[in-house]
């Protein structure tokens, strides 16, 4: 198996609702190697970029304005990031984090035992990113940290 980094955000919902201390709790019960940590304001420009793949869902808009905090009443947003290395991160990962569907993940996730479908907007707050794949985690990583931020 090969040795992989994969990024992680404490998404605003998260942030509001003081889930960072018990999403780093759960990922640290894992072999993987914290190896960066950031506080980043986030941008539209930023938010867009992330979510570059969905440009074009109806959903779209909103989500940008939920990464930006406007639907938890946060102004000047800025997110937690992490990065995390190991055998397989990317998979172990996201098996911590759950389904992107809060409704449908594993209720041992961490999705699955706090995320909600906002029921104004339905966009799915779902408390946490993680790369979905290893070609996201790498163009992710340098999207949200400079190398020199990363301790390898
Ligand atoms: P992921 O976060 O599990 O990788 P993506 O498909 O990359 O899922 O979507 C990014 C984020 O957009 C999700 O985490 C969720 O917050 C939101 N989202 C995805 N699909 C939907 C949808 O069908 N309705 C509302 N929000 C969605
Ligand atoms: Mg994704």
């Amino acid at each position: 198996m090969a040795i992989e980094k994969t990024l992680v955000l404490i998404k605003p919902d998260g942030q509001k609702r003081k889930l960072t201390g018990l999403a780093i709790d759960r990922l640290e019960r894992s072999e993987l190697e914290l190896i960066a940590a950031k506080v980043v304001p986030v941008t539209r420009k930023l938010a867009e970029e992330h979510y570059e793949a969905l440009k074009g869902k109806p959903f779209f808009e909103n989500l940008v304005r939920f990464f930006l905090g406007e639907f938890h009443g946060i102004k000047n947003c800025k997110l937690l990031a992490l990065v995390y290395k190991g055998e397989n991160a990317v998979a172990e990962v996201r098996k911590i984090v759950g389904a992107t569907n809060p409704e449908e993940a594993d209720p041992k996730s961490i999705r699955g035992s706090f995320g909600k479908i906002n029921p104004k907007n339905g966009i799915m707050e779902n408390v946490i990113h993680a790369s979905g794949n290893l070609e996201d985690a790498q163009r992710e990583i340098a999207l949200w940290f400079k190398k020199e931020d990363i301790a390898e």
